[in-house]
């Protein structure tokens, strides 16, 4: 969770169109700019520098550039979402990753992996198979990151939930923020989980970024147990995005 840079993407008005498992009404591209420029002010406040891509309007969900790829200290990785309106991401977010990054591999296969099912802990990465990552492109992947040395784990995300991050994400320093439902999974072993209250799962997917964690606005109960369990939080606004399933993580790389 040391990171120097990000990448971002400006939401495209076409972000009206994103895919969404409930319709709670569409987000406005006006609104979620805004709301994005605060993210992005968020980021660089926590020590990073930012680039930010210009939109995509023939993507309506390529804000959310955690999905087309993942970034490690050895190298880029341009992956391929899982579903037919995002695949394209991958070749888009290509040039990005090569100013930024000496190695950038495409995922060998033909399988796919979206980046929100990959959880970055201190001693493994857990890879989730989910409605967006499958089979193929998992075991890829994790042969990939074995390569550069990293421990690699495929665990089944949980029924009902978009990404494996949508449901938990790391706070750092060994801890875990999750959801009941991803705590009492068995994925994380021994390792100290912090669950987010009752009515509050939308709070499981925040980042560690430096110093400070980024935590969605209007969570008061997730952000008070992260504050009790010692993390320094900062607070950013996520209701555009959370329209179209969107959470704080999916909507940067951070290296
Ligand atoms: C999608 O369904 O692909 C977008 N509407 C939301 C993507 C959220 N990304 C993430 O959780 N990593």
């Amino acid at each position: 969770f040391r990171f120097t840079h990000a990448i971002t993407r400006t939401p495209a008005d076409s972000v009206a169109d994103g895919i969404r498992a409930v319709d709670t009404g569409s987000p406005s591209g006006a609104k979620f700019r805004a709301e994005h420029e605060l993210y992005v002010k968020a980021l660089e406040t926590a020590g990073l520098t930012v680039d930010v891509l210009p939109p995509l309007e023939d993507f309506p969900d390529s804000c959310f550039v955690e999905d087309p790829a993942f970034c490690l200290p050895e190298g880029a990785l341009q992956l391929r979402p899982g579903t037919a309106s995002r695949l394209g991401e991958g070749q888009k977010i290509r040039a990005a990753l090569e100013r930024r990054f000496d190695t950038v591999i495409e995922l060998p296969g033909s399988g796919h992996v979206d980046g929100g099912d990959v959880l970055m802990l201190d001693d493994i990465i857990l890879i989730g198979l989910s409605a967006r990552t499958d089979r193929e492109g998992a075991d890829a992947f994790a042969r990939l990151l074995g390569d550069w040395g990293y421990e690699a784990a495929v665990c089944e995300t949980p029924e009902g939930v978009l990404h494996f991050k949508t449901a938990c994400s790391t706070l750092g320093d060994g801890v875990i923020l999750a959801t009941r439902t991803m705590a009492s999974s068995g994925f994380f072993g021994s390792r100290k989980v912090v669950v987010v209250p009752e009515g509050e799962d939308y709070a499981a997917n925040v980042i560690r970024v430096n110093d400070v964690v980024l935590v969605p606005e209007g969570y008061p109960k997730t952000l008070a147990a992260i504050e009790e369990a010692g993390f320094a939080a900062v607070v950013v606004p996520t209701h555009e995005a959370r329209k179209v399933d969107g959470g704080l993580s999916c909507l940067s790389l951070r290296f």
